[in-house]
């Protein structure tokens, strides 16, 4: 598979609280890093999300006295789990990974800004309304299918995935390109939703190694 004018990679949130010693690490977080980088000349149009939230998110344990990390609360949005605190604005743990290449992406979209509402998806936040722009963006540049790699699989990943393909792009998911946290089950749901929506999980060596840049 060649990508071409018409694709774009779609990098999920590799910041330093994702990876290793970091407060929301995913396990293997770091091993995405290598991956992402090689694929990156293969691709025309690259954009990258940042969690970007401020400090006393509503989706942080610590906003709400007597919860644990990880445990869920009903938002007016719906079911939210709530995490360690994590990707705070201009701290280091929000910041990319430092060996991810960052130079190829013509547009870094940030997110989870909003204190009140969680944002998974790059497309949509939590309510699952309001929208972060990116559909308008890649409609403007002609996108038709998006390649989506990150952290974490069972998070962000499945969530982006999902409103891709809701907004009408054909939709893949490298899954060697990917981590996932895995609660409850949360990894095997996504493949299982990934399945049903027509999202096709792909590996990385199925992308031709060749440089379009
Ligand atoms: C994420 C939990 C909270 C993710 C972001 O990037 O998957 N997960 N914030
Ligand atoms: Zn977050």
């Amino acid at each position: 598979m060649k990508p071409d004018e018409n694709d774009l990679l779609l990098i999920i949130d590799v910041q330093n609280d994702f990876c290793s010693d970091g407060a929301l690490a995913v396990p293997g977080g770091d091993d995405v890093v290598p991956v992402i980088n090689k694929l990156q000349p293969c691709f025309r149009h690259i954009a990258i999300t940042q969690d970007w939230h401020p400090e006393h998110h509503g989706s942080f344990a610590s906003s709400h006295p007597g919860k644990d990390p990880f445990s869920t609360i009903e938002m007016p949005y719906g079911e939210q789990t709530l995490w360690p605190d994590h990707c705070i604005q201009g701290s280091g743990g929000a910041e990319f990974h430092a060996e991810l290449n960052t130079d190829p992406a013509a547009l870094i979209i940030r997110k989870g800004m909003n204190p009140a509402i969680d944002s998974y998806s790059a497309f949509f936040e939590n309510d699952r309304t309001t929208s972060t722009g990116l559909s308008g963006y890649l409609r403007k540049l002609d996108i038709k299918r998006v390649f989506c790699a990150g952290l974490a699989y069972d998070f962000c990943v499945r969530f982006s995935a999902g409103d891709a393909s809701r907004e009408g792009f054909k939709t893949f998911v490298i899954s060697d390109a990917c981590r996932a946290i895995d609660i409850d089950n949360s990894a095997a749901l996504t493949t299982e939703f990934l399945e049903k929506n027509n999202i096709e999980l792909i590996t990385s060596e199925l992308i031709s190694p060749e440089s379009i840049r």
